[in-house]
């Protein structure tokens, strides 16, 4: 009873979930990420719009979940998150331009 109740809500979570996903939108602007800190769930895509005149990257800082590359100015770049956590981005032409996506 409990059992099938359980996989009922998780069922119904995973369903939401999928039909809410969400293209998330961050402007880089003066040399900042704005939002600097990003809420987004599994399936949501980031947007990245870098609207500023020198080109920016948006790496994250464990090495590995996600690297844009270099994003001319005018340019953008996209992915999409997948596993629930906190991810820590940078600038890697500019390392004191910080953010946080948190995937939850
Ligand atoms: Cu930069």
């Amino acid at each position: 009873m409990l059992k099938t109740g359980l996989a009922a809500v998780c069922g119904f979570l995973l369903t939401v979930s999928a039909s809410q996903a969400a293209t998330v939108k961050v402007t880089i602007n003066n040399y900042m990420f704005m939002p600097d800190r990003i809420v987004a769930h599994p399936g949501d895509v980031i947007l990245f719009s870098n609207q500023d005149t020198d080109p920016h990257t948006a790496t994250s800082l464990d090495g590995k979940s996600f690297d844009s590359n270099t994003i001319d100015p005018g340019s953008s770049w996209s992915f999409t998150v997948k596993a629930v956590g906190t991810y820590k981005f940078h600038c890697a032409i500019h390392p004191d331009m910080l953010g946080e996506i948190d995937v939850q």
